[in-house]
């Protein structure tokens, strides 16, 4: 066990549809503690940074138009094993594949419009914070 910090986007739909309490509320009760926070609207060069291993994959386009189509809430969330705890929090990609309990489990149906993403590694962890927030200042 270790302490480490993922990195937590709550995307255009889960903010259009008011889920940003009920969102960061499961995090804090869960023990995890919020250590940065902001809401952005993404330009589609930040989309295309953060999306880079899913360029030329046939949903690249409508992933890009749907990240940036309203604001989206950014977080650095820190805890014990951060990264695993989280990802299962928030259940598998396909929303219909996701246990009631987790968040896409209980607040989404469609693949393409899942709500949350959540780093699924360390690495991708620390290249996904760097892209939002001054890493220099943790
Ligand atoms: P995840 O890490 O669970 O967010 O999933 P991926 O990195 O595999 O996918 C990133 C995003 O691409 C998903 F959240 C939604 C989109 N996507 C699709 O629209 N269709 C797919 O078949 C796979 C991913």
């Amino acid at each position: 066990m270790s302490t480490e910090r993922t990195f937590v986007m709550i995307k255009p739909d889960g903010v259009r549809r008011g889920l940003i309490g009920e969102i960061i509320n499961r995090f804090e009760r869960r023990g995890l503690k919020i250590v940065a926070l902001k809401m952005v609207k993404m330009d589609r060069k930040t989309a295309e940074l953060l999306y880079e291993e899913h360029k030329g994959k046939s949903f690249f386009e409508d992933l890009i138009n749907y990240v940036t189509s309203g604001p989206v809430v950014c977080m650095v969330i820190e805890g014990e094993d951060a990264v695993q705890v989280v990802r299962r929090m928030i259940g598998n990609t396909d929303p219909k594949e996701a246990p009631p309990g987790t968040i896409r489990g209980d607040f989404a149906l469609s693949k393409s419009e899942n709500v949350i993403h959540a780093s699924d590694s360390l690495e991708k962890a620390k290249r996904e914070m760097s892209i939002f927030f001054d890493t220099s200042n943790f």
